[in-house]
């Protein structure tokens, strides 16, 4: 299968299996891609470190499949073991030049920034990419004060690493964070928790080229 460059990416989907019991981890990844998700991270806050490698290399095996890159989140030893494209570090995670230093000059780093400060940062540090948000207050990352879009706004003036809009996006707000200035997008609940990420990651890749095409 053909790589597309990776910065084109434009949704970004991942794991977070308590959002979807009863269905196997591999199984909605797979409809995420098939609807459009073009990049995928595997993020696995509490389970074991050899369930994480175990799921690393099967997400590994399907990615390979479709050509899709994949991003572990934390884990730079798993990504390392199992050859994913890159890895994912929150501002409290492994420091970016170190992470550096042992994944090699052409992996993907991805850094997790709540201020336009972080942001900044990261892009002078070496970051391939970084998350803009929470944009919205979510769940998935409680505790964590929303950034709201008056920060998607400075990012899209200001940053010029490929950056992603993340945190409580859904179907129902992310016009408005497209409306911010934000060219990808990332969910996480509102991807594997929905009753088909295909049809959901379908309807999310319409507004993001929708946005797009009307500049
Ligand atoms: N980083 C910033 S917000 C967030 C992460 C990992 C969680 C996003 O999850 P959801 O379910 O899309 O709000
Ligand atoms: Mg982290």
């Amino acid at each position: 299968m053909e790589r597309k460059n990776w910065r084109d990416f434009k949704l970004y989907a991942i794991t977070a299996a308590n959002y979807h019991p009863g269905r196997s981890m591999l199984d909605v990844m797979e409809q995420a891609i098939l609807g459009g998700a073009d990049i995928v991270q595997l993020r696995s806050k509490d389970a074991s470190k050899e369930e994480i490698l175990e799921d690393a290399r099967a997400l590994r095996e399907l990615t390979n499949q479709y050509g899709v890159p994949l991003i572990i989140n934390d884990h730079i030893d798993i990504a390392i073991a199992v050859g994913a494209d890159g890895a994912h570090f929150g501002q409290d995670d492994l420091p970016l030049a170190e992470a550096r230093r042992m994944l090699g000059p052409d992996a993907i780093i991805g850094i997790s920034t709540h201020s336009l400060e972080q942001a900044l940062a990261a892009e002078r540090g070496g970051a391939d990419y970084i998350g803009v948000g929470p944009v919205y207050p979510t769940g998935t990352k409680p505790g964590r004060t929303a950034v709201t879009t008056a920060y998607v706004r400075e990012a899209a003036e200001h940053v010029r690493i490929p950056w992603v809009a993340i945190g409580g996006i859904a179907l129902g707000n992310v016009d408005e964070v497209l409306a911010a200035g934000a060219t990808r997008i990332c969910a996480v609940s509102a991807i594997v928790g929905s009753a088909s990420p295909a049809d959901t990651c379908r309807s999310f890749r319409a507004r993001i080229d929708a946005a797009a095409a009307a500049g």
